[in-house]
């Protein structure tokens, strides 16, 4: 811990050297002194809950002597760490100082955990490679498998780290060493957690420099061990997975602690691959200070585990060993009290956020790309050129995710099925031609940038999530596919609390600036009901989340390129049927063709009404404008708003001035829809210009069904887009 003192040498008592798994006295002192520290910040902590000061506690009583070890055999700065709320003694060991903790449990401005954006042990810090965690239990697993392969990328290709200008690059500070290790922790009752699993399975198959750490107190809030894991013993459990080293430990001993993970983390910087450390430790207090376990544990319960204290039984074994004397203790004590009542009182003293500051970095305020950085001309090869025939959305896509790769080597692409071949010695002996996507979309990718670059995932949603969101913080640019909208559930943890909010959180400290593109929509005929939903209006609903929506192909083109050099999380939803629709075909732009975010297309200008919608809905639109214009004389402007977050509010607000008649059609179902906002936002803010009540012409509140009778009835067809517009016009 960088500001604690060491106590008096004179205090130190004089013995025979010993052997203490390498550990000199004075570091076993360091032991005790951070484990001291931790226990009596909690009770500060405690304290200052009783007092109302801070307004939430969660102690990592117990659970001390493994996490000073593990702080002890890592290196700060060097090695990164995704640790959960009982890692306070970690923290330390690292190098966080009482003062910094305890700004998190004020909510202080300064508190460089969050801000005061996040509950008390809620760790980060940039300087130390602490990543911003969160509260969902288990979301920090894969993502410090994703951390793991950043580095790895890193090392084996160092150029790829310097910084860029230009993009997202421009903000990200890239680190690694080669032999760095990734710790990620969690109790006992998250090892129940999927991404648990999903993470073991590719840090062993790929064998990735992960430590991973259970702490085991054998509750979950109030839920023992037995409940949650069959068996009742982790460690029994996951000894299956190759290419791991693994040790099962009393984790109330700093000593034993100490020596595996000395033993793990060898293991892992010789890059043999991950290890997983199984640390039986104590619950002594209750979950936090909103549980009172005497609910559900008896005292006789409790009481044995008193015995087991780490902290006073190392404090006896310092005195036994001659390490210490009651007079050092005390010593050691009273100084370690008097700096964390200084730092309480500071902590307490300490400036709140700023009132409104909560808009910061909901996005990057460096890079906006809705700004004219991000507007750029098509261009298009001469007529006569070869290259000037029309392309598909679906070539022009893939086109941009070929231009991007070849321009920035940190794009890194998966999925599931997106390489074209995970047998490599097939494609190099040209014996298959190569899959590259169920749609086709990245074909030729891997063939032509590597398979570390281009690689298929697990069939395993939150994996491909999980992992691009470490990858995207430690500076790569992870462009991943979710093969069906349909299927992106399993990922929603990870794209509702953690890609999405690790910006905001952290206070700016970090980023997670990928890409997720999202094959999306109906109009299939067959593609019933897992392979035809819309549901964008969920995401939209996400702050710090990008969502592109375009209806295409020339349009997708260059907000795939802004979606890839900006520095936010971006959704891209590329609608199915308009892959190779013969709607919207353009030739190719060339490598530098961007859109900026939050501006619409007028695709049809006109004055009697305004229709405002996005994707599969465009063309059907505008065949009903052009329908109702022949056979009723009925003007209609029609808006594509390309991106949903951010949206061009200004185009819908300058056409609904002149038409005074307005129209939200969306594919998704009506209510709760995404037009439902615009409607709103509509009345609210253009009352006075309107003419006529905000019509929404969407699909019916139910699934996409398989019978193309019922996919056409239940989805917004051009008819339906036409009979709104006549009511309208005729209102
Ligand atoms: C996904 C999710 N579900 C539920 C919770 C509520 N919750 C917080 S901690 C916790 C128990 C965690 O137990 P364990 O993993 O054993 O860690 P411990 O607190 O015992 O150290 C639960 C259920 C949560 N934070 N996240
Ligand atoms: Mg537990």
């Amino acid at each position: 811990m960088a500001t604690t003192k060491t106590p008096p040498k004179a205090a130190v008592a004089q013995a025979q050297p010993r052997e203490y798994e390498g550990l000199t006295r004075q570091q076993l002192i360091d032991i005790y002194r951070l484990m001291y520290f931790s226990r009596k910040l909690d009770d500060r902590e405690i304290l200052l809950k009783r007092q109302q000061k801070i307004f939430f506690q969660i102690s990592g009583a117990g659970h001390e002597a493994l996490l000073v070890a593990a702080g002890m055999a890592l290196r700060p700065s060097y090695d990164w760490f995704y640790p959960y709320y009982r890692d306070r003694a970690l923290c330390l060991t690292l190098g966080m100082t009482p003062y910094e903790q305890l700004l998190e449990a004020v909510g202080a401005a300064e508190d460089p955990n969050s801000g005061g954006r996040q509950m008390p042990s809620h760790w980060g810090h940039k300087k130390l490679n602490i990543v911003t965690q969160s509260s969902p239990t288990g979301t920090q697993f894969l993502q410090a498998v994703g951390c793991a392969e950043a580095g790895r990328y890193f090392s084996r290709h160092p150029e790829t780290a310097e910084k860029v200008n230009g993009d997202y690059r421009q903000f990200k500070d890239v680190m690694f060493h080669g032999d760095e290790v990734v710790f990620v922790s969690c109790g006992d009752g998250t090892t129940s957690e999927g991404e648990f699993w999903e993470a073991l399975n590719s840090a062993s198959n790929l064998k990735l420099p992960v430590l991973f750490v259970v702490e085991d107190n054998e509750y979950a809030i109030s839920v023992p061990v037995e409940v949650g894991t069959a068996g009742g013993n982790i460690s029994k459990l996951v000894k299956g997975f190759p290419n791991f080293h693994f040790a099962e430990i009393d984790g109330t001993d700093p000593l034993v602690s100490y020596a595996a993970f000395k033993k793990a983390v060898d293991y892992i910087r010789a890059g043999n691959g991950p290890a997983f450390v199984h640390g039986h430790v104590i619950r002594p207090y209750s979950h936090s200070l909103s549980d009172d376990e005497k609910l559900y544990r008896p005292d006789t319960e409790r009481q044995q585990e008193v015995e087991r204290d780490p902290i006073t039984r190392f404090q006896l074994f310092l005195v036994r060993e001659g390490i210490l004397d009651e007079k050092g203790i005390d010593d050691l004590e009273k100084e370690a009290d008097a700096e964390i009542q200084d730092a309480s009182d500071r902590a307490v003293a300490a400036a709140p956020p700023e009132p409104g500051s909560y808009k910061d970095f909901v996005y990057s305020s460096d890079l906006d790309p809705a700004s004219s950085a991000f507007q750029t001309e098509p261009q298009h090869p001469a007529p006569s050129d070869k290259g000037a025939a029309e392309k598909t959305m679906a070539d022009l896509i893939n086109a941009c995710l070929k231009d991007e790769m070849k321009r920035d080597p940190r794009i890194v692409m998966f999925g599931e099925d997106v390489a074209d071949c995970s047998r490599e010695e097939y494609l190099k002996a040209k014996q298959v031609k190569g899959k590259g996507g169920v749609f086709k979309l990245t074909a030729g990718l891997q063939y032509e940038y590597g398979s570390d670059r281009v690689f298929n995932s697990p069939l395993a949603e939150a994996n491909i999530v999980g992992r691009a969101t470490g990858m995207a913080t430690r500076g790569l640019k992870p462009v991943v596919e979710i093969q069906f909208f349909d299927y992106i559930w399993p990922a929603m943890q990870q794209l509702r609390n953690e890609l999405p909010l690790i910006r905001w959180r952290s206070n700016n400290a970090f980023s997670s600036p990928a890409v997720v593109r999202v094959a999306i929509g109906g109009y299939l005929t067959g593609g019933s009901i897992y392979h035809s939903q819309c549901g964008e209006s969920i995401f939209t609903h996400t702050p710090g989340m990008r969502v592109v929506f375009p209806s295409n192909a020339l349009d997708a083109n260059g907000l795939l390129r802004t979606a890839i050099r900006c520095d936010d999380p971006v959704m891209f939803l590329e609608h199915k049927r308009l892959y190779r629709e013969t709607f919207g075909r353009a030739p190719y732009p060339g490598p530098d063709y961007m859109v900026p975010f939050g501006k619409a297309k007028i695709v049809r200008p006109g004055h009697d009404l305004t229709v405002i919608t996005y994707g599969a809905v465009v063309p059907r639109a505008l065949q009903a404008a052009q329908r109702i214009e022949r056979e009723n004389s009925v003007s209609v402007e029609l808006i594509d708003l390309r991106t949903l977050s951010p949206y061009d509010w200004e185009a819908i607000a300058t056409s609904v001035t002149k038409t005074n008649r307005v129209i939200v059609a969306h594919e998704d179902m009506l209510s709760w829809g995404y037009g439902a906002e615009i409607a709103a936002r509509i009345a609210d803010e253009l009352f006075d210009e309107l003419d006529a009540p905000v019509k929404r012409v969407a699909a019916k509140d139910t699934f996409v069904a398989y019978q193309p009778i019922l996919e056409d009835e239940i989805l917004p067809q051009a008819e339906d887009l036409y009979q709104a517009m006549f009511q309208l016009a005729e209102y």
